[in-house]
């Protein structure tokens, strides 16, 4: 058991004993578990043990933590290694699109990864996502604002090295609605947001390009509006430039880091969208490495200089359009910044936000990086 695994609701540290656990029967006779001295010793989950249980015998399959009261799988205290992706950005970034388009582009990949649900909430919210985009071609409806987001909890069975034992890491993945990160508060609904941003070790900045007055002056309005969510979409540039530096400021406050001192926390900021860069005269230019094919997946490894190219071509982007600022705060804030470009369709969707054949590029440089980071794949 790893001494690093954290609750994935609250973010505290959790060990066995600081959970509890509940023995669950079709005919609804719950009841709470006790670990027995040997449990404890051994470092392994409890059996029921109660006379005429139809359980008896059989290991508990339910947890809650002490501390905040929350369910969560108890065998997320059994991983190698515990993973984290918060996705922040303001409204219509396109967070959900993404993040659904790398986790099936992680699945079906080449990658020698097996990708299993820790709970049903994940499974059936992933199934539901991946029909919407995959099987119906519709873009994701806005998350909902105003509700505490549900981490979705992911094992990694790691069979690149054909050991005995199967290396697993646990990824826990949040979500949130851009509405609730634009402004960070101190309510107590805020509180649970920013307890997630605060606690993860990888940011996820989503950065969505359409928002620059730059490029809307120059796209098509056809691509412009197939390609923002129209209903809840206003959010102006100043917008990303304040939300970072709130951002910045509560991950600051929560984590009391002083003002001279850098986050140490990982951000990758990702530039959405880049398929409908494509179509605008000063988008990216054709022989550029971000419109190439991503490398890493076939290198099974994270080529380090191909992105290390595309955050300078970003960068270099960014600053022939005038928009440094967001990158700015980022860079003054974070003491591990990496810039990645992607398109989760590989194609603006139509007017009626009908998507084409989903081709998503470049979705899987971000983790790739996290993976690369935390030594679980080799830097090549
Ligand atoms: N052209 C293009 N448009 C995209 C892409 N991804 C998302 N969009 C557009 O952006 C809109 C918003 O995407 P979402 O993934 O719902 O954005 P979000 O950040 O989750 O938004 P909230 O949940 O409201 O915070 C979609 O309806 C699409 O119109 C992409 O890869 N290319
Ligand atoms: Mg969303
Ligand atoms: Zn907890
Ligand atoms: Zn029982």
């Amino acid at each position: 058991m790893n001494s690093e695994a954290r609750c994935p609701h609250c973010l505290r540290k959790i060990k066995l004993s600081d959970l509890k656990f509940f023995c669950v029967t079709d005919d609804d006779r719950r009841h709470a578990v006790s670990l027995s001295i040997m449990d404890r010793f051994k470092k392994r989950l409890p059996v029921c043990r109660r006379n005429f249980c139809k359980n008896k015998g059989l290991t508990i399959r339910e947890a809650e933590c002490k501390y905040c009261g929350e369910q969560l799988p108890p065998q997320i205290l059994f991983h190698d290694k515990f993973l984290s992706f918060c996705a922040i950005g303001v409204a219509g970034a396109g967070k959900s699109s993404y993040l659904t388009t790398m986790l099936h582009e992680l699945k079906y990949s080449s990658l020698p990864w097996v990708l299993q649900a820790m709970n049903v909430e994940t499974t059936e919210q992933t199934q539901s996502d991946e029909r919407n985009i995959y099987e119906v071609r519709h873009c994701p409806a806005g998350t909902q604002a105003g509700v505490s987001p549900k981490p979705q909890l992911w094992t990694i069975l790691d069979n690149s090295n054909k050991a005995e034992k199967i290396p697993t890491y646990a990824l826990t993945i949040y979500d949130g609605a851009g509405e609730d990160c634009e402004h960070i508060g101190y309510t107590a609904q805020d509180a649970a947001i920013a307890r997630y941003i605060a606690g993860t070790k990888t940011l996820l900045i989503m950065f969505d390009p359409l928002l620059l007055s730059s490029v809307r002056g120059e796209i098509i309005p056809e691509i412009l509006n197939a390609s923002m969510a129209t209903e809840r979409q206003t959010s102006a540039p100043a917008n990303m430039v304040s939300m970072a530096n709130s951002l910045a400021n509560y991950i600051r406050q929560s984590c009391n880091i002083k003002p001279g001192k850098k986050i140490e926390a990982r951000a990758a900021v990702v530039l959405t969208k880049l398929d409908a860069l494509r179509e605008m005269p000063s988008g990216f230019s054709s022989s550029s490495t971000i419109l190439k094919e991503s490398p890493h997946a076939k290198a099974r490894g994270f080529v380090q200089s191909d992105s290390e190219m595309v955050d300078l071509e970003i960068r270099d982007w960014l600053t022939g359009q005038g928009e440094t600022a967001f990158l700015d705060v980022i860079d003054a804030n974070f003491k591990h910044v990496r810039v990645f470009g992607v398109s989760s369709f590989g194609k603006p969707p139509d007017k009626n936000k009908r998507l084409a054949k989903v081709r998503p590029h470049r979705v899987l440089d971000p983790i790739m990086w996290m993976l690369a980071e935390e030594g679980i794949i080799p830097t090549v």
